[in-house]
């Protein structure tokens, strides 16, 4: 399709397939427009920078986070859990810019949760080596609500091991892809495998992944 000057019309340009990768997990294969979205987190960790923080067993993540939204997510001695400041400064966490609660809430949709109301973006940077240990994410009120989750720069392999214990699956996530969880998959054990080294043109020697929450 072209416009009357001849060239083609790109708000036609169908938007990628989701792929159910297992029960409530959907890959949006390029989804995310990191043009957009880069600038916007360079300006939250201008206001909350990274910093890997402690788990409660005392051992320092070697994923460096920040947050956006009313609440972020945070780890230290007492315990994990949301918190309306960040530790750092005291301060309340950078609001969720517009953009970014708008993306997240059209991935939700795209993938069958209408009416996602996050309040929450946890921001995880990850050097090469960082790793993600299999967890849970449980210190959310509305398990009802899915997780939405933006890969940016250096390839992971994901981690998925599902309800009972046995082998995990492993998805791979590059640039640009959104994953969504919801329904059975929300309150399975996941985690993120060493990142491998190298070079994004966009996001130079890390991998940055945002995950929208309701955790209130
Ligand atoms: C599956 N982050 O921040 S995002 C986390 O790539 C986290 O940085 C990983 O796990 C990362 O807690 C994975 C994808 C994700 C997020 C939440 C989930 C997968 C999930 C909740 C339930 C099941
Ligand atoms: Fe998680």
């Amino acid at each position: 399709m072209t416009g009357a000057n001849g060239l083609p019309l790109f708000a036609d340009v169908p938007r990628p397939a989701a792929e159910a990768v297992a029960e409530g997990v959907t890959l949006l294969a390029g989804f995310v427009p990191a043009a957009d979205v880069l600038p916007l987190v360079a300006r939250v960790a201008d206001a909350a920078p990274f910093r890997r923080m402690t788990t409660p067993g005392g051992r320092r993540m070697s994923v460096a986070i920040t947050n956006c939204g009313s609440v972020g997510w945070v780890t230290d001695r007492d315990g994990y859990r949301y918190d309306r400041r960040d530790p750092e400064s005291g301060r309340p966490w950078p609001a969720m810019p517009d953009r970014l609660r708008a993306l997240a809430v059209d991935a939700a949709a795209r993938a069958g949760f209408d009416g996602f109301a996050p309040d929450a973006c946890l921001i995880n940077r990850y050097e090469p080596g960082a790793r993600l240990g299999l967890h849970r994410d449980e210190d959310e009120r509305d398990f009802a609500q899915p997780i939405v989750s933006f890969s940016l720069g250096l390839p992971a392999v994901f981690l998925l091991a599902g309800p009972k214990g046995g082998r995990s699956r492993q998805v791979p996530l590059s640039h640009g892809d959104a994953i969504v969880f919801g329904g059975p998959a929300r309150l399975w054990r996941h985690g993120v495998k060493p990142i491998a080294d190298g070079q994004h043109p966009l996001t130079g020697r890390c991998r940055i992944n945002l995950t929208f929450r309701r955790a209130l």
